[in-house]
């Protein structure tokens, strides 16, 4: 039977006596466990099938987000999603496919990128996958080059602020990327007395920078311990407790938006496929699997039965095929295309007239 009570935290609504999932002393309504869960399966067979792409030659290099979908999925499902400083602003790493299908992406645009077709809207099929880029809901484009989100990320807030509201800016990246000077530009840029901006700073901690483990590199407890000296509250969360992080993500969103301060977030989760396909992504046995530990809490609850558990996972594996399928009969970029979309149109530039380079005429 499902567990009856008052589901907690969700936009403030109190749904007595509705079905809730309950996670230590937190809980979320079953119809959203519902939704997260599917959505996490979704990002799960949208990657596997990009995996398989790289292996048999329909994409030539894969990275993504296997093992972070507890937390990033959650974190799509409350962004204030929009164009423009009245909505949120994100700067997202390589890993954040859950957080995008949340957000509403399909999984089509996800495949496009990785097959590299000219119908990609993130990238054109001129980036890796996983580099999302959408303007109408303020993605801004994720770089290989890691870290330097962390130094964009108070541009989009000082705009934010300075323009009134409560739309904040979020900002992701993994645990060894902090040891980039980005990091730290973004927690001075965040505090300056007078001038402290809404960055909500997720450190997606999976305890890897490609090879090298983190436990030889950190000598501080938590990496959002570094936030102390800047007064920058945080918490560390189970990243692969959705429910958990679900309540972790709201209050950091709460605090950001009414503060108008920054906050960190450090996720735990793990790295289910290695590094990317550099270094074979084949799949790791010894790293907990978030999917598994919800859909285990899922069935002890009764919120949902083995059979719908299976129906999930295959309509997500026949989405993605079908995904892919289109994808790769769609048209690949043209070589004029290498030149194109990189800048904005610009009047003045007589090299590339429809293309702003900052040269003057
Ligand atoms: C500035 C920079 N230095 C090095 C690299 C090579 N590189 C790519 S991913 C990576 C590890 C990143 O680890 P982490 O930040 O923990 O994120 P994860 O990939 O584990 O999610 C490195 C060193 C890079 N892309 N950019």
């Amino acid at each position: 039977m499902p567990i009856r009570g008052q589901a907690s935290g969700n936009d403030g609504v109190a749904l007595l006596d509705a079905p809730v999932l309950t996670s230590g002393s937190e809980s979320l309504p079953a119809d959203r466990c519902r939704q997260i869960h599917r959505l996490m399966v979704r990002a799960r067979a949208m990657e596997e099938r990009m995996i398989k792409m790289s292996k048999s030659g329909e994409g030539y290099f894969w990275i993504g987000g296997p093992g972070e979908e507890g937390f990033s999925v959650p974190l799509g499902l409350q962004v204030k999603k929009g164009q423009g400083p009245a909505y949120d602003f994100l700067h997202l790493h390589y890993r954040n496919s859950g957080t995008l299908l949340a957000m509403g992406m399909t999984m089509l645009d996800g495949i496009r990128q990785m097959a590299m077709r000219r119908t990609d809207p993130h990238s054109m099929g001129r980036n890796f996958p996983g580099h999302y880029c959408r303007r109408e809901w303020n993605i801004v484009p994720v770089t290989s080059v890691i870290e330097i989100q962390y130094t964009m990320a108070p541009g989009t807030a000082i705009v934010q602020k300075r323009h009134g509201g409560d739309g904040i800016t979020i900002v992701t990246g993994g645990d060894a990327g902090t040891a980039e000077g980005d990091f730290a530009s973004c927690m001075i840029w965040s505090t300056r007395p007078g001038n402290e901006l809404p960055v909500l700073m997720i450190v997606m901690n999976n305890g890897w920078g490609i090879s090298t483990p983190a436990c030889t590199q950190h000598a501080e407890k938590h990496i959002i311990d570094r936030g102390k000296p800047f007064g920058i509250p945080g918490e560390v969360v189970d990243g692969n407790d959705p429910i958990a992080s679900w309540h972790a993500i709201h209050r950091g969103m709460t605090y950001c938006r009414q503060q108008r301060r920054p906050y960190m977030i450090e996720a735990m989760v793990s790295r289910l496929y290695g590094h990317s396909s550099s270094s074979g992504a084949l799949r790791v046995k010894d790293e907990p699997d978030c999917i598994e530990l919800f859909e285990q809490k899922l069935l002890a609850a009764g919120i949902m039965d083995e059979a719908e558990v299976h129906r999930i996972h295959a309509e997500a594996r026949a989405e993605a095929d079908e995904a892919a399928e289109q994808a790769l009969g769609e048209p690949e970029p043209t070589a004029e295309d290498v030149e194109r979309f990189t800048y904005a149109p610009s009047r003045v530039d007589a090299v590339y007239p429809e293309d702003y380079t900052g040269l003057p005429q």
